[in-house]
């Protein structure tokens, strides 16, 4: 078997067919992805990315959060794994390639390693997290953030979505309740695979993004009251819109993102309004606030400004407010060893990169707290995700699962 020299690579082609079957699997209306975490897509695209790990003679394991685990053997069964993944759940707007390129590629390293008989001293795990986005039971990086002890399981459990159903009753429906102890499993290091969401590494002409830290996330739920009343006949003194009232915070939150310009970014992806009938002003506005930084300061200034200042536009328009934190994780800094590995995977394929910090929130960043972690970003076209025109070149993934491919064999120990 060649040393893993720069002419080990993958099989693009392969992981293009893999990613567009996937792709079948809980289309979009727009020629992406709909598949919600523990939805039947989320089921049907589970089972199609188990055969696939089976077939390519991997064992699966699955935690009581449902997050799965392909494992491919290593010579001395007593080391602990490289952990490799990312997730297949998408937003209902979503790309084809958000989290599926980091597990699909992933998988690719594996069937590569097998095309050229490739072992390691440790095993190799790919990993599929569980709820990654957030958006039908909030928070983002939900199922890891428990496998890392942020959260409780049981807390985790009882999360709802818009019709009530919790996520314990959803996974034990879709039958991915596993018995493994979540967290139980220890990592030798754990490497994920990303498309950017952002226009940085396209702009600038370069293939791989070595991720060295991710950006801090706050996910803050306003509630604002008024009082329904009818849109003709209620004098304008008289009314107490809660719909004005989110309005005006909305335009704050986007003053206090702007204060922080260029690194802190700021908006509202979730707002519903009640009860949301034409001719009824709002009684009720709930909107989630998402703050970004990568300055842990600049976050705690920007969630302080939205409480004081949200509630001063209320107490003026005579409405209600309420605030309840419902997301959120400090800045990361990823494992100097491990972005050293991804870094030199890069350089020894001639593939061109730069250092990035990460603007979206991802497994890493909770994976992180509890192994040497780092990530692999490749570039998508405009910068666009969380829509479904994302879009990628095979080019693109072939280079991020290339570098992955490299910076696994590096730490899991190549063994002749
Ligand atoms: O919200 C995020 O950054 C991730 O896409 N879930
Ligand atoms: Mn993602
Ligand atoms: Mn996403």
């Amino acid at each position: 078997m060649a040393a893993p020299g720069e002419n080990l690579r993958i099989n693009p082609a392969r992981l293009w067919d893999s990613l567009m079957e996937m792709a079948k699997v809980g289309p979009g209306v727009a020629g992406g992805n709909n598949r919600q975490t523990l939805t039947d897509a989320d089921a049907e695209g589970r089972a199609l990315f188990k055969g696939w790990c089976e077939a390519a003679g991997m064992t699966m394991g699955v935690d009581t959060m449902g997050n799965m685990f392909a494992t491919r053997a290593g010579t001395d069964p007593d080391a602990l794994p490289v952990y490799m993944g990312s997730h297949l759940d998408t937003q209902p707007t979503g790309g084809k390639y958000d989290g599926v390129l980091g597990v699909l590629g992933a998988l690719e390293v594996i069937r590569t390693m097998n095309d050229l008989d490739v072992k390691t001293k440790h095993p190799i795990v790919v990993t599929n997290w569980t709820d990654e986005e957030g958006t039908r039971f909030a928070p983002a990086m939900l199922a890891s953030g428990v496998f890392a002890g942020i959260h409780t399981q049981d807390w985790a459990y009882a999360r709802t979505d818009a019709e009530g159903n919790t996520f314990g009753d959803e996974l034990s429906r879709i039958g991915w309740v596993g018995d493994e102890v979540v967290g139980a499993r220890k990592m030798h290091a754990m490497f994920e695979l990303h498309i950017e969401q952002g226009p940085i590494l396209e702009a600038e002409g370069k293939d791989i993004g070595v991720v060295t830290h991710g950006q801090g996330l706050s996910w803050t739920q306003v509630t604002i009251t008024g009082k329904d009343a009818h849109t003709g006949s209620t004098p304008m003194p008289m009314r107490r819109n809660a719909g004005l009232g989110m309005a005006r915070v909305l335009q704050l939150v986007d003053e206090i993102a702007w204060s922080h310009a260029p690194h802190a970014v700021g908006a509202a992806g979730h707002i519903d309004v009640y009860p949301n009938s034409r001719n009824v002003i709002p009684g009720k506005a709930v909107f989630t606030v998402d703050f970004r930084s990568p300055d842990l300061a600049v976050i705690e200034d920007m969630e302080t400004r939205l409480k004081e200042g949200a509630q001063a536009i209320c107490d003026e328009m005579g409405l209600g407010v309420e605030f309840e934190k419902v997301g959120g994780f400090d800045p990361v800094t990823f494992d100097a060893g491990c972005v050293g590995a991804v870094r030199k995977a890069a350089e020894s394929l001639g593939y061109s990169h730069r250092d990035i910090i990460s603007g979206a929130g991802h497994d890493a960043c909770w994976i992180a707290q509890v192994a040497p972690t780092a990530m692999i970003m490749c570039p998508c076209v405009d910068g666009l995700s969380h829509n479904e025109a994302e879009e990628i070149s095979q080019e693109w993934a072939g280079a991020g699962a290339d570098v992955l491919l490299h910076a696994v064999l590096e730490t899991a120990v190549v063994v002749e």
